[in-house]
């Protein structure tokens, strides 16, 4: 495909940049007061006026002061929203911005922005502003924020405060054979993983490099409520034949049985959705279950999770050509037809659903729905080299050194709140083990041949 032209270009980070504001507005100056802006609604996450103010700043770091080479605008505030210098859950001890300064403060910023767009030079030999890099990363930036800031809505108790937009009513989804247990043989064979072409791509997607792997079954959709119902009533939560040894201490510590956010109340499981109450959803993918979950379930199942090169051999190889895309379906961008990306829905799709966007091999929901836990450790690809800075990932790479390296999963495909312009076959996603509160659920896999371990498959259906 060829690059726009600069100007092009321009035009589209523009409306990106705006795009992604009156996201990041709707999520809290228009949906929250004052007083629920500065709170913490849970030592998980950090106050809305937090993110607010951190995209801002975020924003000013790259492309004011690194593009432009300009001064800070308020040095005493940097400190504040570094993410590093100060974890979530402190936050809103510190002296923040109040909302209406946060409010002027990232205004200001992005006002300078797009007047510097007009005259800065994307130079192919500058990595920082080839293809428009930083702004494509700055971009990503926010609209990660605003998943997280959504995560944070979730977690809320007060009264409702987001809605499910009226026009988007919920997507036909014909009955089909392969919703809920079906399976696809993906065939034995090299392909490329990761990309080194794709000028938004942030530096854990590179480069790309060819992953030969044995031939194995991936299921057609993710897991979904009924399943993992079907997983606590024959005892899954309570058997440790199941269990990763940390898993079920997990499961021991926290006397967890269900997924977040369900509960059981005469007779019958529901669940908190953004503040109301509502039956479990039988036939939506699970969501908001731990890694430790996933891999029991996976276990019980007589499979086991995807590696993350399997996932995305599933998500991206084109068995005609050989060649590794996009998307599952192709080059063409994400429409509402193919995925369930963006906030379109607060919820993700029935299982089975979006057959447009399903992979040449009839893999289904591999982008949006749900955030999908792989078994992977969180790694540098070989020939990996940290850009713009080591925090973006490099620091949380198992085998690094220093307070935050190791123990986190690699998570792919996107949720449906996460935006298109992060919601690509290549991102990479990582969090700990033990963490509920994101939009993740999982699908199982297995090799062909079978590699389960002694007293696996119980639940095999
Ligand atoms: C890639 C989602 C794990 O939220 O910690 C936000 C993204 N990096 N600000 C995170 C990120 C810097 C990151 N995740
Ligand atoms: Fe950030």
């Amino acid at each position: 495909t060829r690059q726009p032209d600069e100007d092009t270009l321009k035009e589209l980070i523009a409306a990106e940049l705006l795009a992604v504001r009156d996201r990041s507005f709707g999520l809290t100056v228009r949906s929250l007061d004052d007083a629920e802006l500065t709170a913490q609604v849970s030592p998980l996450m950090s106050p809305f006026v937090w993110d607010l103010a951190h995209v801002g700043n975020y924003e000013e770091l790259w492309l004011l002061r690194a593009v432009t080479g300009v001064e800070p605008m308020r040095p005493e505030i940097d400190s504040l929203y570094d993410a590093f210098e100060h974890p979530r859950a402190e936050r809103p001890t510190l002296p923040l911005l109040a909302p209406r300064e946060a409010r002027d403060y990232i205004a200001t910023v992005r006002d300078k922005v797009l007047d510097s767009l007009a005259t800065v030079r994307f130079r192919p030999d500058d990595p920082l502003t080839a293809g428009g890099f930083v702004y494509g990363m700055v971009v990503q930036h926010e609209h990660q924020h605003d998943e997280t800031m959504l995560a944070t809505h979730q977690l809320r108790k007060a009264a409702p405060v987001l809605l499910d937009p009226p026009e988007a009513a919920e997507p036909e989804c014909e009955s089909w054979p392969g919703a809920g247990g079906g399976e696809v043989l993906i065939k034995a064979g090299p392909f490329e993983m990761g990309t080194s072409d794709d000028p938004w791509a942030l530096d854990n997607e590179r480069p790309g490099h060819i992953v030969d792997l044995p031939a194995y079954f991936i299921d057609a959709t993710p897991v979904s409520c009924a399943d993992h119902l079907a997983f606590m009533a024959a005892g899954g939560y309570d058997d440790e034949r199941w269990w990763h040894p940390d898993g079920w201490d997990w499961r021991r510590r926290t006397g967890r049985r269900a997924p977040g956010f369900w509960f059981r109340e005469g007779g019958q499981w529901l669940r908190r959705r953004f503040g109301r109450i509502e039956p479990v959803p039988l036939d939506e993918p699970v969501q908001h279950v731990c890694w430790y979950e996933a891999d029991a379930y996976a276990r019980w199942a007589g499979k086991r999770l995807p590696t993350e090169a399997e996932w995305e051999k599933a998500a991206r190889w084109d068995p005609a050509t050989g060649r590794s895309r996009r998307h599952p379906w192709g080059d063409e961008p994400p429409d509402a037809s193919r995925a369930n990306l963006a906030q379109r829905l607060l919820r993700p799709s029935p299982v089975g659903s979006h057959p447009e966007g399903a992979s040449p091999q009839g893999v289904r929901q591999l982008l949006g729905d749900v955030w999908e836990w792989t078994s992977s450790d969180f790694r540098g690809y070989p020939g990996f080299r940290s850009f713009p800075y080591r925090e973006y990932s490099e620091v949380f790479f198992t085998g690094a050194t220093g307070p935050h390296d190791g123990g986190y999963k690699v998570l792919r495909g996107g949720s449906w709140a996460t935006h298109p312009s992060v919601g690509r076959s290549t991102f990479r996603n990582w969090d700990h083990p033990i963490r509920r509160q994101i939009f993740a659920g999982f699908r199982c896999a297995r090799s062909v041949g079978g590699d389960l371990p002694p007293g696996a498959g119980a639940g095999h259906r």
